[in-house]
């Protein structure tokens, strides 16, 4: 049996604060900023807002280094604008999702402090501190941030491991009063009003014990040696169980789990409904054609998104739930990555709303995604602020690669794209002052005011989309039902009782043949002409008249 809730229902809006609305004109964005901009997330029809990290943070990783658990960075504002920002949301009917980064903490967080300082700290083992030589590390693990997973620090004589940037120190999950330090602060953000919480890298909180060399095969196969010892760890499960019944016990707070390298069979585990652990995770398969990765310039197949979403919206059926997105602060626009010519951005970006607003799962927009920003037409290595980009870079320069390339991989894969301000009108909108990280000045001709009122508008058919979606229980929760098509052409229904929907996606950017469906059936919205064969790209979407 289905289980209704209301994250099944909604449409959760991703915010990156610190490029999404500046307020003091400091050229960095912020609670305040956010706080201004409400009334128009409420009129696109956002049900809640995730809000990546706020925490105080040295901004290594942009706060997914965070310092202090219990504060605001001040770049960001107070607590008292966050709880401004809580009742803000909940006045508008609107719900927060907070980012828990609790796999690793920052190295400047007081307890790494206190166990660097001090080998008999009771923090000592808070993390996962070797101690031995400088010129052997404990293991071969790699950083997902290039080179070596373990940083050596002088003064204590140790190692100490660090999945992601050298200043993101894995926390040992073995260790009992940290898991219960963790269900505490937690409990903190709910008593502030936070109704549910991204999870941050949760699936490689539980590492094999004794932490074994990774195997060097694997290792080369997926680009990172020693994830097989972390990525669905022994106490996983356990430990998910352990937050869920202790940290957010109650049906009504949704626990949505990023899990890269988890696909949807294993993601099963996670997130079915007689597991007590998530609700949702975001695994990442569907992303890249198979083959590729992030880092690689090439044209992604819409064929592959057809056979994914057909699989795996059939075999979740009514007990387990997807979560829908195409874009995020760690990835290009995926608009860019399926056809980077400008005139076909439109369509695209329709098609892609199309498919997060009419299939099985929750959708999460990430701003700007709702106008249909495109990837940014950097030029050189110093435009961009991530750190990712930058150790990659570092990293194929010493091993000899060409400059020239470097900065193509680069460009392919940086998650600045997606990190740049976002595109309010067409001065940009975002600061007085000028911007932490600028854009390419595709704001002037892409942005929220030209769009507004524009029914023809990437805009305007997210609002509409979103709209049919809230009007209709079957779009939310009726079962998946794919039709026959063409190879070019993806065909499906969405039914809950008599009420039907049927929805034509041209996946090509030629005209597309299409069987006419039949008479019961009424055009609801269409991206293209709505008659004949598909434009390239279009989108179509039919009510049955029997519902
Ligand atoms: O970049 C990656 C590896 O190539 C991605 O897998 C990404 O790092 C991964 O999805 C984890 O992302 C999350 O945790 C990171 C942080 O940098 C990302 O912004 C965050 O979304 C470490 O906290
Ligand atoms: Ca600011």
């Amino acid at each position: 049996p289905l289980r209704e809730a209301w994250f099944k229902e909604a449409v959760v809006y991703q915010i990156y604060p610190r490029s999404f609305q500046d307020s003091n004109g400091d050229g960095i964005g912020d609670l305040r900023g956010i706080l201004s901009r409400l009334d128009y997330l409420k009129a696109l029809g956002v049900d809640a807002v995730w809000l990546s990290p706020i925490y105080d943070s040295p901004m290594d990783d942009m706060g997914y280094d965070i310092r202090d658990y219990r504060a605001v960075l001040a770049e960001f504002g107070t607590l008292d604008d966050f709880d401004a920002l809580v009742a803000g949301l909940h006045e508008r009917g609107m719900r927060l999702i907070m980012d828990l980064v609790v796999n690793h903490t920052s190295d400047e967080h007081e307890w790494f402090q206190q166990a660097l300082a001090d080998p008999d700290s009771p923090y000592r083992d808070y993390y996962f501190f070797r101690e031995g030589e400088p010129d052997a590390a404990p293991n071969n693990w790699t950083s997902f941030f290039s080179g070596s997973a373990w940083r050596w620090f002088e003064e204590a004589g140790a190692w100490a491991l660090h999945l992601f940037s050298s200043k993101q120190m894995d926390l040992n999950w073995e260790n009992a009063a940290l898991r219960t330090e963790i269900v505490e602060m937690v409990r903190w953000w709910r008593e502030r009003g936070v109704d549910g919480f991204r999870l941050d890298v949760i699936n490689y909180i539980s590492k094999t014990p004794g932490l074994p060399p990774g195997n060097p095969l694997i290792g080369r196969l997926i680009g990172f040696t020693g994830m097989e010892h972390y990525f669905h760890g022994p106490r996983l499960h356990e430990h998910l169980k352990q937050l869920r019944a202790e940290a957010f016990d109650d049906p009504d707070c949704v626990a949505i789990g990023e899990t890269p390298g988890i696909g949807p069979q294993m993601g099963k585990l996670l997130v079915g409904d007689d597991r007590g652990e998530l609700d949702m995770i975001f695994n990442f398969e569907h992303l890249e054609n198979p083959g590729r990765t992030r880092f690689d310039d090439y044209r992604y197949d819409l064929g592959y998104l057809k056979r994914y979403y057909t699989r795996w919206q059939a075999e979740y059926g009514d007990g387990y739930w997807m979560s829908l997105f195409f874009d995020n602060h760690d990835n290009p626009r995926f608009v860019s990555k399926v056809d980077p010519r400008p005139e076909h951005r439109v369509a695209v970006a329709k098609l892609l709303a199309t498919v997060q607003f009419t299939l099985r799962g929750t959708p999460f927009l990430y701003q700007g995604q709702e106008v249909g920003a495109a990837n940014q037409g950097f030029t050189m290595l110093d435009q961009l602020r991530d750190v990712e980009s930058h150790n990659l870079a570092a990293e194929l320069t010493a091993s000899g690669v060409a400059p020239a390339e470097i900065f193509a991989r680069v460009l392919a894969g940086t998650r600045d794209h997606t990190r740049v301000p976002m595109a309010w009108d067409a001065t940009g909108g975002f600061t007085t002052g000028v911007p932490w990280i600028a854009g390419d000045g595709s704001h002037v001709e892409v942005n929220v005011a030209l769009q507004e009122g524009d029914l023809d508008s990437v805009l305007e058919w997210h609002r509409a989309l979103i709209a049919l979606r809230r009007s209709s229980r079957a779009l939310v929760y009726g079962e998946t039902i794919t039709e026959r098509s063409s190879r070019r052409v993806w065909r499906y229904r969405r039914r809950a009782g008599a009420e039907e929907f049927l929805v034509a996606l041209n996946l090509s950017d030629r005209v597309a043949r299409l069987r006419a469906p039949g008479p019961g059936w009424m055009l609801e919205r269409a991206s293209g002409p709505g008659t004949g064969p598909l434009a390239p790209y279009e989108a179509r979407v039919w009510r049955s008249s029997a519902g």
